[in-house]
């Protein structure tokens, strides 16, 4: 046994899951990676101090990491019933073979004394934060009991009495938590509350473009990245491990990289160029970049913008509205023979110029475009993003010639364009007002120059999907369908790869609002996050709020703007029943604790869905489907989500809807289906699903043996207009048009504040609402980032990640530009005071770099500083700074998509 009573060295961990972030910061590896050898557990790696046990003894388990939403795949050494090291299964492509520096830590996550396993229940009604609620252990019976009355007494006032809480601590848990609200008590999932961001505004985009929730530039064929507000493949995202090595391989075969980033996060660190910019201004760069492109070097691919865009679209100069054919209501074109037709009977656009057509002056889409963007020149954004303009001239440059314009690649002898460059983004752009817009100027990069859904370029995680499996199976394909009045392709949803059409949600969606979520007035959104507002004042829009809160694995607290406005509005539910593995800040609001297993104690059936939202995606990456199996036995008894609900299921008598539900949205074939007269069986679902929707052949005992399915990926299913399949996407925007008149429709009917300015045909720089300074004492901005060994405040007890976090000055500290920390008379180690003009403050310690642009600040996460007694591990450390904005202004959130605007200023003081 070793100091910490495990069969695991504390001493070894730290030395091997510290390098493994060391290397991810630099962007050279994501991860320590153990590959070779027999079953792919290769020693020669594994550090001394981690030999306390016998690398030989006990069993090598496959599974999935719950360390972060990426689920990679691993597998886990148990010797006797105990998990002694947690490793990457090279036999999975869901990691290949890495484990990171969080996943490593997962054994911590299990035998962490402060883990609670037993249902716990208030017994002092007064809540608040450091105030003991008394909990008290109940029997499950109770806890069930319990539920079902608070439940039940709220379904008996309206549907939307009942709402809940999650985020990505377990996606699957989130989905079937919903679920089985809903079928056991009618509850509707657009109750649900979830946290200030995770791609609000980025997921619109991406589905626009590349037809799924979820896009990254083609790592394998990609030769430039810039980067706007991620660090992707460098600390963070989707398939982390995954796209870690990808990117490292490729970044060492010359793949350049430029990061737009207030502060030199993981990626500015790795890039070979990092581009401070004020927080919240992205638009104004990525649309200079637009204009040198367009104005000044004309690199643009003016053959995929005239077939694979809308840019040759006749826009009415009166209207601004785009010319219809009157039968098909299809957008009209001038051909090369100065004929009107509809797209799909021009043989070759004009792409620009103004006509008259059909007794109308009008001008495309695209020289329309050229006119918006004028006024992005680099100077114009210099004065807004303090960019110089002569880094946007050099990056636009760079982006424009590495893109190839013109040329082709052959793949599995396909022919296809091939423009190795992409602008990516990620959550930094979502966390302002207007963020829709920058998402979109952003993206739109990859559209001037032909990269979207080209070899290189832009391209969804798994926009199609022909089938996992040799046999055919219907149960398992999409493909964006076409929206033919434009061409444009439709989109397929983010986990279940349901087919969806935001032009067809434009058209015919229902403008009346049902729930607090409002996002029937937001047809191009998606994120339920005016419920935080419309919670705090039911009147505002006039809707019915939540009063038994179900939270699932989430912080609630902490995860949106002021903290003191989340605990008023936690405060006043009737009841509310938490389930996590710890009690956060949260829990101190919560009625009824329910504990859930650890990831290394459950199974989940289906990991990464049909479409796989956590997944990235790539010609030599085939479509996987990994075990998640229980490793060791359930502490306590203690089950999964699924289980606790299967569990309330069958005490009233519900099995039939709870499995019949699960049955439908993991597409179980009737003849597999569990007994749905009995109660929900976990290994037998997990079973009828994988039979379902693998190979016949294949069931879930296979499964855990050999780890993971896997099946090779087709070319077109990557590239999606491979073979000239048909398919554009927008330049000029339309729809914006329509929506905007349906929403204002709607709103005048209802009587309700709401915003519409932003539904426009072209994207653009607006100021946040802080903007301007309306008292110069109040001159700093905070931004938060993620590194590669936190995960939000999800780890926050781990003591190894602790350890590691302790290692690192800067990790719970806030940090601060260097020069202006001197001129305010600051330095290392000193406290300070941040106050927001909100009446809100927070404290905490600074570190001085020159890794900030000198007008903001940054910590990691700023969600921490927990105050809760039940995580002695990390009480106390680190800045919230989330509490610093205010979270229920309607004003602050962007109208198209929900975004919440955290550009606040704050004053800094020394107070000791
Ligand atoms: N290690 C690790 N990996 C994770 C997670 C985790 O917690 N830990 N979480 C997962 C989840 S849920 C998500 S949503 C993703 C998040 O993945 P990313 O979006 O890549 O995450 P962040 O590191 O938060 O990246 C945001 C960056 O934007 C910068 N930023 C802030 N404001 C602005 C701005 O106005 N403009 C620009 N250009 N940059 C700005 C921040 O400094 C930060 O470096 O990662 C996933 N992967
Ligand atoms: N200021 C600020 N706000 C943010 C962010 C930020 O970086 N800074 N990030 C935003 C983003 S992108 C996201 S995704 C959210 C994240 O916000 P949350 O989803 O609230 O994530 P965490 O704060 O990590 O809390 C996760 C909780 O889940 C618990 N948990 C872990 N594993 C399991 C499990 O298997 N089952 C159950 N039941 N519980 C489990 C952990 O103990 C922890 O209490 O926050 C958003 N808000
Ligand atoms: S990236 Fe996430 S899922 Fe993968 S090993 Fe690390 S913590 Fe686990
Ligand atoms: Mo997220």
């Amino acid at each position: 046994m070793s100091e910490n009573g495990l069969k695991v060295s504390r001493r070894g961990f730290v030395a091997g899951a510290g390098a493994a972030a060391a290397a991810a910061g630099l962007g050279l590896a994501g991860c320590a990676t153990q590959t070779g050898g027999e079953g792919g557990q290769s020693l020669a790696n594994t550090s001394p101090e981690k030999m306390a046990y016998d690398p030989n003894e006990g069993e090598w388990i496959p599974t999935c990491c719950n360390m972060c939403f990426c689920n990679c795949s691993i597998k886990a050494h148990v010797i006797d019933g105990v998990v002694v090291e947690l490793t990457g299964n090279p036999d999975s492509p869901i990691g290949n073979g890495h484990i990171c520096g969080k996943g490593a830590s997962g054994i911590m996550q299990l035998y962490d004394p402060n883990r609670v396993t037993k249902p716990m229940k208030r017994t002092n009604p007064e809540k608040g934060i450091g105030i003991d609620p008394g909990w008290e252990e109940i029997s499950w019976d109770e806890a069930f009991a319990i539920m079902d009355e608070k439940l039940s007494a709220a379904a008996a006032e309206y549907p939307g009495a009942i709402g809940s809480a999650s985020m990505v601590a377990s996606q699957a848990g989130s989905l079937v938590k919903g679920m089985a609200l809903g079928a056991l008590y009618g509850a509707y999932e657009p109750a649900n509350a979830i946290a200030d961001l995770c791609g609000t505004g980025v997921h619109q985009v991406s589905y626009i473009y590349t037809g799924a929730g979820n896009a990254m530039p083609d790592y394998k064929y990609c030769n430039y990245i810039l980067q706007f507000g991620t660090n992707a493949g460098t600390a963070t995202r989707h398939g982390f491990n995954m796209t870690a090595s990808l990117f490292s391989q490729r970044r060492a075969e010359g793949l350049r990289l430029v990061n737009f980033d207030p502060h030199m996060s993981s990626s500015g660190e790795a890039a070979d160029m990092w581009v401070p910019i004020v927080p919240s201004t992205d638009a104004a760069a990525a649309l200079s970049i637009a204009y040198v492109l367009v104005h000044e070097l004309d690199l643009i691919d003016r053959d995929y913008l005239a077939k694979r865009t809308n840019g040759p679209a006749l826009v009415s100069n009166a209207t601004g509205r785009i010319l219809r054919d009157p039968s098909s209501n299809k957008a009209l074109y001038m051909d090369a023979d100065n004929q009107v037709k509809p797209y799909d009977q021009c043989e070759n656009p004009q792409l620009e110029g103004s006509f008259e057509a059909n007794g109308e002056v009008c001008t495309t889409g695209f020289s329309l475009y050229k006119e918006h963007l004028k006024k992005y020149t680099p100077e114009y954004q210099e004065e807004i993003t303090t960019v110089p303009a002569a880094t946007i001239r050099q990056v636009a440059k760079e982006f424009g010639e590495a893109a190839c314009i013109g040329e082709t690649i052959e793949i599995d002898g396909v022919t296809l364009p091939y423009r190795p460059v992409c602008a990516d983004l990620f959550s930094g752009l979502t966390r302002h007002k207007h963020a829709f817009h920058a998402c979109w100027s952003v993206i739109s990069l990859n559209v001037l120059v032909g990269a979207t859904n080209s070899v290189g370029g832009l391209i969804g995680f798994d926009p199609a999907c022909n089938g996992w499996t040799d046999a055919e199976q219907p149960y398992v394909q999409w493909r964006p369908s076409i929206w033919e009045e434009d061409g444009f392709i439709n989109d397929v949803s983010l986990m279940l790869a349901y087919p969806h059409s935001y032009y067809e949600k434009v058209r015919n969606g229902d403008y009346a609002p049902k729930d607090m979520s409002m996002l029937a007035l937001q047809p191009i959104g998606e994120d339920a996050h005016f419920y935080n507002i419309a919670q705090a004042d039911p009147d505002m829009y006039h809707t019915q709020p939540v009063k038994v809160m179900f939270a699932y694995g989430c912080n609630p607290i902490k995860w949106w703007g002021n903290h003191d406005e989340q605990i008023e509005v936690f405060k006043k539910f009737d009841y509310v029943i938490g389930v996590d593995l710890f009690m956060n800040d949260s829990s101190y609001f919560y009625d009824l604790f329910l504990p859930e297993a650890s990831y290394l104690e459950r199974i989940d059936p289906m990991p990464h869905f049909f479409l796989n939202h956590r997944v990235i995606g790539g010609v030599d990456i085939p479509w996987a489907y990994p075990v998640w199996q229980k490793v060791v036995e359930p502490k306590d008894g203690v089950m999964s989500i699924f289980e606790i609900m299967g569990e309330l299921a069958d005490r009233k008598g519900m099995n039939e809807a709870y499995i019949g539900l699960l049955n439908g949205v993991y597409r179980v074939k009737p003849e597999y289906s569990i007994p749905m007269d009995q109660k929900f069986n976990m290994e037998g679902f997990a079973d009828s699903v994988t039979r379902s929707v693998l190979d016949d052949k294949v069931d879930y005992a296979w499964l855990k043996e050999n780890g993971v399915y896997t099946h090779p990926r087709d070319v077109d299913e990557m590239y999606i207009w491979a073979n000239d399949a048909p398919g554009k996407v927008p330049l000029y925007w339309d729809f914006m048009f329509e929506a905007k008149e349906k929403i204002e429709a709607a709103v005048a009917d209802l009587g309700i504040y709401w915003e519409t300015d932003d539904y426009q045909p072209f994207p653009d720089w607006k100021p946040a609402v802080e903007w301007e300074a309306s008292d110069p004492a109040f001159d700093l901005f905070p931004v938060y980032y993620t590194d590669a060994i936190n995960t939000d405040s999800w780890a926050l007890e781990n003591p190894y990640i602790d350890e590691i976090n302790m290692t690192n000055p800067y990790a719970y500290a806030i940090e601060m530009n260097a020069t202006v920390a001197k001129e305010k008379g600051l330095a290392d180690g000193d406290a300070v005071r941040l106050t927001s003009q909100h009446d809100s403050w927070v404290e905490g310690i600074v570190m001085t770099s020159e890794k900030i642009h000198p007008a903001c600040l940054a910590v990691i996460a700023g969600t921490w500083g927990s105050a809760s007694e039940f995580q002695p591990a990390i009480k106390g450390k680190g800045t919230a700074i989330s509490h610093l904005v205010p979270g229920q202004d309607p004003k602050r959130l962007d109208h198209i998509c929900s975004a919440l605007d955290q550009t606040v200023r704050v004053k800094i003081e020394k107070i000791s």
